[in-house]
């Protein structure tokens, strides 16, 4: 599919743009055309760099299975999280980012900018993380801060299942704005949310047309530091 084409799906009607709090954005059915050629490429991403279910710090499994794509991938274990340039399991480097996420994230800046948001906005994201959740796979509240620099934005791509996301405060416990995830939406988490409390809660039973009994989430970040 050429490229303009991709892209003529994004913003139709049935996209809403929000601010749902400050710094924010929920991007509803924003994917629209361009789900199947991000499907395709996760696909080749997990057939290089297989999905794995990484352990807490405390040496508990997680529920949901993990991968990434670019320079840097996300790893868990006793040692804790951190950020990895080669797989541990095979000492290989990480598969590349997909080629969509540069068009993407160009398109989402404009799109953005036009709603008076910057935060997308001179994005260049060095990693992809890939969250797979089945039945009664979760996320407990967390922050994001493996990452080098809390200045740029954290994109997720969410396909699938839909799930309940919950957004907490700056602290672990408190109250939480839940948000429902679907195929297709697109979260951006940045400025003075970016270190908010989040989770995901237990993914209910379902079957999804394209993904069967699951959830796929695709967070794009730039975890290494920035380029001098
Ligand atoms: C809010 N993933 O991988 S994506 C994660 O749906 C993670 O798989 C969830 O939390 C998932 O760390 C949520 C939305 C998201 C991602 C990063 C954030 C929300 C965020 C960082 C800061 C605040
Ligand atoms: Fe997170």
């Amino acid at each position: 599919m050429p490229q303009e084409d991709l892209f003529a799906a994004l913003g139709t009607s049935e996209t809403s743009v929000t601010e749902v709090c400050e710094d924010v954005w929920l991007l509803k059915n924003y994917l629209g055309g361009q789900i199947s050629d991000w499907l395709e490429e996760l696909r080749q991403v997990v057939r290089l760099a297989p999905m794995r279910q990484m352990q807490t710090p405390t040496g508990k499994k997680m529920s949901v299975r993990t991968s990434s794509c670019g320079d840097w991938g996300w790893v868990g274990g006793i040692g804790g999280y951190r950020y990895e340039a080669r797989q541990p399991e095979t000492d290989t480097p990480w598969p590349a980012l997909p080629s969509l996420v540069a068009p993407f994230i160009s398109l989402l800046s404009r799109d953005l900018e036009s709603r008076g948001c910057h935060l997308v906005t001179g994005f260049e994201p060095d990693s992809g993380l890939l969250n797979l959740y089945g039945p009664g796979a979760r996320m407990g509240m967390h922050q994001d801060r493996d990452e080098q620099s809390f200045n740029d934005p954290i994109v997720s791509l969410s396909f699938g299942l839909p799930v309940t996301f919950l957004m907490g405060g700056f602290e672990r416990s408190g109250p939480t704005l839940k948000i429902l995830l679907e195929h297709g939406d697109v979260l951006v988490f940045g400025g003075a949310s970016r270190l908010r409390y989040h989770g995901v809660r237990a993914l209910q039973p379902g079957l999804h047309g394209e993904l069967g009994e699951q959830r796929l989430n695709l967070t794009l970040r730039r975890a290494g530091g920035n380029r001098q």
